[in-house]
This record gives structure tokens, sequence and C-alpha cells, in this order.
């Protein structure tokens, strides 16, 4: 899918490795290109897809959900944020200036998400059924400054109007028209994305309807649901601008017994209208694969979008790290060839570490997992499993957890200049000292 094309180039804040490279890392790199090789794996062309591959962030890990429409609305439900490092942007220059920060220190090019209550109003404050590209007109000029593509997300909640918890599917038609002109104005926010920095923009809807409580009538929000975004999706809107996602989920704080846009609601959804659907790694039962569910609905949909986060006992959108679930995942879309239909998303929001490092640690963790699945032996272990060989199987997936991983992935960090492992919170720190600190 064109949307991970991202064309991000300028780095800003690099920071300086804290000792010479190139030493350690040539010969580990050298000795590792060796190893891989004696499984039949070649490191360049792993990296050189590595390369291609861009991961769009969180715009809302950088400032705990809360946008810049100064409405002091209640986050509400499942988006709340428990607690507050120091250094919060205030504004949305001072988010930029972290996002930049992150960004130069993950190696590649990536995307960012802007959710519709990052608008800025620069004297034309809006409400959202009232947004227009113009409140994201800094935003794009940033971003075409940096080479940065832009993906977006209507936000359907943090409103007076989403505070008895139903949005789209509301009982009360005006309030559903409501957040259906909002959901069409964000298609035209992400076609503008995608005609002036020259890269489709994907645009992911979440609604957080749902009851509480036991339900006695399930079907008419439904019926609802689906209504409302027919109704937002009736203008066609070329596929090369923009790409179209739902976001299913099992369950969220407040809506515990029941949620309108469930997994086969939207699956359903999507089949039947060619969107995209979007698995949010937290969105399921603790025990599910993600991972398993690729090759099943690529059989069938136009292509996926991915909302990696870790859950912890819950959908406790806790940052992405290197977990096995994550790794799962990544195997799955190199072994099936599944990078060109599937659109990564990072998804989480935590305040209780720096929220630049949340950033930098999640997209590194996910690109570290991607670059293990591109150097696993594929071939072989899909040899030995077609032969029946299952034990050959396991012990190559075993042993391959011992191969000198680690220092590819320095060398690739270096490749990109940017710094490698034990050397990137050293910068993150010092920004947190010269730049976070001195915010009230
Ligand atoms: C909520 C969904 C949704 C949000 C973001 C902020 O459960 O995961 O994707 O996290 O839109
Ligand atoms: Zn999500």
């Amino acid at each position: 899918m064109s949307t991970r094309a991202s064309t991000r180039s300028r780095r800003i804040n690099v920071g300086e490795p804290s000792s010479p490279s190139g030493c350690w890392t040539g010969s580990a790199y050298s000795h590792a290109i060796e190893d891989f090789a004696a499984l039949g794996v070649q490191v360049e062309p792993a990296l050189d897809r590595l390369r291609n591959i861009s991961l769009s962030l969180p715009c809302w890990q950088g400032d705990d959900i809360v946008g810049f429409e100064e409405s002091g609305w209640e986050l509400g439900g499942s988006m709340s944020n428990t607690a507050r490092h120091p250094g919060r942007p205030r504004n949305a220059p001072e988010l930029r200036a972290d996002l930049e920060q992150a960004f130069a220190l993950i190696p590649g090019k990536h995307r960012l998400t802007l959710h519709a209550s990052y608008a800025e109003s620069l004297g034309r404050r809006a409400d959202r059924d009232a947004l227009t590209h113009e409140h994201f007109h800094t935003w794009m000029t940033w971003a075409k400054d940096i080479e940065l593509g832009l993906d977006f997300c209507p936000t359907f909640f943090a409103h007076p109007l989403a505070g008895d918890g139903f949005t789209l599917s509301h009982r009360d038609p005006s309030v559903r028209q409501f957040w259906v002109e909002h959901g069409r104005r964000s298609r035209d926010i992400g076609a503008k994305f995608a005609r002036l920095l020259g890269t489709p923009s994907l645009v992911n809807f979440w609604v957080p309807d749902g009851y509480k409580d036991k339900p006695a009538d399930r079907l008419q929000p439904r019926e609802r649901l689906e209504e409302s975004l027919d109704m937002i999706f009736a203008k066609p809107v070329p596929n090369k601008l923009i790409s179209e996602a739902l976001e299913p989920k099992l369950f969220g704080v407040g809506t515990e017994s029941y949620v309108v846009g469930s997994h086969e609601f939207y699956l359903g959804y999507a089949l039947s209208r060619h969107k995209l659907l979007c698995l949010d790694t937290g969105h399921y039962h603790p025990t599910e694969q993600v991972a398993d569910k690729l090759s099943a609905l690529l059989r069938f949909l136009p292509g996926l979008v991915l909302h990696l986060n870790r859950s912890i006992r819950w959908d406790s959108n806790h940052v992405v790290l290197l977990s096995e679930d994550l790794l799962m995942i990544a195997q799955e879309m190199v072994r099936g060839d599944f990078l060109k239909k599937v659109h990564i998303g990072l998804d989480f929001s935590d305040s209780t570490i720096n929220r630049v490092a949340g950033l930098v640690l999640g997209a590194r963790s996910v690109l570290k997992a991607f670059l293990w699945a591109l150097l696993e032996p594929v071939q072989e272990m899909q040899r030995r499993e077609a032969a029946g060989d299952l034990t050959g199987r396991l012990t190559l997936m075993e042993e391959i957890k011992t191969m000198p991983f680690g220092a590819v992935w320095n060398h690739y960090c270096e490749s990109q200049n940017v710094p490698r492992d034990h050397q990137w919170l050293s910068v993150v720190q010092a920004y947190e000292r010269q730049i976070l600190a001195r915010r009230g």
C-alpha cells in the first residue's frame, strides 16, 4: 500500500553518539554477516527491505491525547491517561519540536498520525463539524518542510456530544449528523494532506460507542453506525489520495458489555465496502493472537492497518516492546509477504515515562521486530515444515534467538545516522534537561 511510503529526509538534533562509531559495530557486523550467511540469510538485502518500512507514529503519545482545542473537555472512558511525567508540550510548536527529536532517533523514514483534536485554531476556532485543512495549515507546512507523510484520525471522543458514550450510533439524529460531518471533513483533510505532501494519507475511524452494562438492544445502534458510515463515505475520494480504515474493539472502560463497532461489525463493513480493517493489538482477548489474523483477513480484504501497542491485562496502551507477540506479527508480515498491504501504525500513550523516549523506544522496538523477521531463514524453516521435520523447524526457530542480531541492528542505526542502542537515551535525557524541564 502506497501510504507506507514517506519521504522524510531532513534530520534535526540527532545528537552525537557518546563514543566514535564504527570500530565496535564494524567488526561485530562483519562477523554477523558471516553467521547469517551460514544460515542462508543475506543481511544487506534484509536491511534494504527494512529501510522501506515506514511506521506512522501517534502524535498523541507526545502529549497524553490532550490536543490543542483548549476546550477542557474530558477525554473520557478508556482514553484516560493516568500519570504525568513533567515536560508535556503546552502547544503545537512544542509538540512538533518533541516529535522532531523523536524522529531524529529512529532509523528510517517514517510518518505521523494526527488526530483531529490537534487542530490549531490560529484565530479561526471551529468545532469538529467545521474543521477544514486550514486548521492543519501549520502542521502541513511543517510536514512538507521536513518531508514527513501525514495520516489522520477523526476524533470521536473528548467532546460534549460524545459525553453519553455514543457518537455515530447515537439515537439522536442531530448528534449523529454532527459526527457524520466530522467524519466527512476528516476525509477531506486527509485528501488535502495527500495532495500537499505527495504521499497518500490513511484516515482511520474509531468510535467509542457502547454500553457499560447489558444492552437490551444490540441491533439498532449497529444499524445506525452502518448508516452513518455510509453517509460519511458517500462521496468518492480517489484511493490514490486516501485509504480508509475502521478500527474495532472488544471492550473499553465504560463499554465493558457492548461495543457497537465490534470486530465482526467492522469486518463485515470493511469487506462489503472495500475498506481497510485496523487491528489494534490491545483490542482483542488477551490470549488472542493478532498475528494469526493477518493471513486470514488478507485473503479477503484489500489491506490492513496495525495499531501496535503493548497490553498489560487489558487495552492498557503501554509502549510497544520487542515482545513475542510483536515478533509474531513481524514474522507473519515477512513470511506472508504482506508488507505492501499493511499500514503500520503505533498507538500508545504512556506518560509515566519521558514521552519522547516512549515514542523512540516503541518505534525502535517495532523496527527491531521487523529486522529480526527479515533475518530469519524462512526458506529453511518452511523446507523443514514441508518435509515433515517439525523437530527441526522448532529447533531452528529457537536457536536463531542466539544469532548476532544486535550487531546488525546497531550497524543499521549507524548507517542511518541514528545513535545505536545504549546511546540514544542520553540524547533524550539532554533534551529533557535543556527543553522539557523548562516547561511550566
Ligand atoms: C482507542 C483506539 C484508538 C485510539 C487513538 C487515540 O481504543 O485504539 O485508535 O487509541 O485514536
Ligand atoms: Zn488504536
